[in-house]
């Protein structure tokens, strides 16, 4: 360890594992972003939060900046160290460490997998509800600190919804114990929303208290084929008026052909432009009824043109899976990623004018279509032609991606539902939030933050 600022870490920590092999800086100073080359001091794997209080006080004496790292599933560039920062890892602070069956809540160490949440909600005959295909790396500690949506948001909300409270290390190294698990608390300022979102730019995330519900009724998984775009809110519309909705998700047909090249089974034969999968509550017959009144209909009116309905889990998990596989199968190939967002009463007009954008701007470049539609969430995957040099198409998808933000802004949409701003987007930040917005956000920033060492470069352009 011949950097002189780790050989004192190494002295005030004894304990401390660090990190400084070259496979390890390039495996801990990335991403699921592939656009910068990973670049850290060194990764600090804490085991407690006063180690990690102890980190962060390093930190502000020797000035070298954090970044947080869960999971590393991000798509935004958030958890990147590209710069000589010192990557601190929840990875071994990953413990269940209470369930609390009256308050329903689960405490976690920030380094708990979504997945581990998910099994330990269950394990107590509860569901901590939020989920997405990156379950089984991500970490809840990232998830808090991007918001993280997915695919149930249109039933349960987004993380900030099922935050009971939050123990936190700011940048000063103190540390908060945030909203104590309480239901109602009307005592000035809520920190732990800020918390929520802020990308590891106000402070990390040791611990978090998670609310728990109950599990929902059984579902019943359909795939439907669309005939054109308007048919894509028509149908929601219907389904969500007559049916308990618990997911309801789109992709178009050049989505479906990656997934299906990636493995998948095709589950309606012929060529549809658009295609949901949707999940509802079919407890009973009645429910089930209904399901099948509500395609029918959507049949009638030329909505739908073909559908089927999962007649057992495996198939379940079949469909599914031509959704949530989209990610993975086109990962080989790089894209150039947006996450966009608007009402969903803007859904339509907003749709027409992203393709009107879209077509013109990338003539000859593949362009995947896919989201949560029912909550406003498009997300878009830009492929680079085997052709083309990186940077020429990352310049492009830039031009294109300040286009697409002024058509946001038209919208009142925002330049990220659910990835975060990182790297990828801060850009464009401004073009969805407002200068004084930027501004507060900054001085807030500050106050968690006074010598910027956490996450710097992440979320603004300038800290
Ligand atoms: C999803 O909805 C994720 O599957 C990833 O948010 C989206 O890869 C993407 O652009
Ligand atoms: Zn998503």
């Amino acid at each position: 360890m011949s950097d002189p600022r780790l050989a004192q870490l190494a002295r005030s920590l004894p304990q401390l594992r660090v990190l400084t092999a070259a496979d390890d800086l390039a495996h801990y100073g990335r991403d699921w972003t592939r656009r910068w080359t990973p670049a850290p001091l060194a990764i600090a794997l804490p085991a407690t939060t006063e180690e990690v209080q102890a980190i962060v006080r390093w930190a502000n004496q020797q000035q070298v900046a954090i970044v947080p790292s869960g999971g590393r599933t991000g798509l935004s560039g958030g958890a990147v160290a590209a710069n000589g920062e010192l990557v601190l890892s929840l990875q071994r602070m990953n413990r269940v460490l209470d369930f609390d069956a009256v308050d329903r809540t689960l405490t976690v160490q920030a380094g708990a997998t979504l997945h581990a949440v998910h099994e330990a909600a269950r394990g107590h005959g509860l569901i901590y509800p939020v989920d997405f295909a990156a379950r089984g790396s991500c970490s809840i500690g990232g998830n808090i600190a991007t918001n993280a949506g997915g695919i149930r948001v249109i039933r349960y909300g987004n993380t900030r919804e099922w935050i009971a409270g939050l123990t936190v290390v700011n940048g000063s190294g103190e540390l908060l114990e945030l909203n104590r698990g309480l239901i109602k608390n009307s005592s000035g300022y809520d920190l732990r929303q800020l918390l929520i979102g802020s990308e590891g730019t106000l402070g990390i995330v040791v611990e978090a208290t998670l609310k728990l519900t109950d599990p929902p009724p059984s579902s019943q998984v359909m795939l439907l084929a669309l005939p054109d775009m308007d048919a894509l809110m028509q149908v929601f519309a219907l389904f969500r008026s007559r049916l308990a909705l618990q997911a309801f998700e789109f992709f178009t047909d050049q989505a479906l052909n990656h997934v299906l090249a990636h493995g998948a089974q095709r589950a309606i034969d012929g060529d549809h432009p658009y295609y949901v999968v949707t999940e509802f509550d079919a407890a009973d017959e009645p429910a089930r009824d209904a399901a099948l009144a509500a395609f029918e209909q959507a049949m009638e009116h030329g909505w739908v043109s073909d559908g089927v309905i999962a007649q057992s889990q495996a198939q379940a998990a079949a469909l599914w899976r031509l959704r949530e596989d989209i990610t993975e199968s086109l990962a080989p190939r790089r894209p150039y990623k947006n996450d966009v967002s608007v009402r969903i009463s803007q859904v339509p007009a907003f749709l027409h004018a992203m393709q009107a954008l879209l077509t013109r701007e990338y003539p000859d470049i593949e362009v995947i279509w896919f989201g949560h539609i029912g909550d406003g969430n498009l997300h878009i995957n830009v492929l680079c032609p085997q052709d083309m040099a990186e940077d020429a198409f990352i310049a492009q998808c830039e031009h294109v991606t300040r286009l697409l933000a002024d058509t946001l802004q038209r919208h009142g949409g925002s330049i990220s539902a659910e990835h975060g701003i990182g790297l990828v987007k801060r850009a464009y930040l401004p073009c969805t939030r407002s200068a004084a917005e930027i501004a507060m956000m900054q001085g807030v920033r500050r106050v968690f933050d006074p010598n910027g060492i956490l996450n710097p470069g992440k979320l603004f352009v300038r800290d």
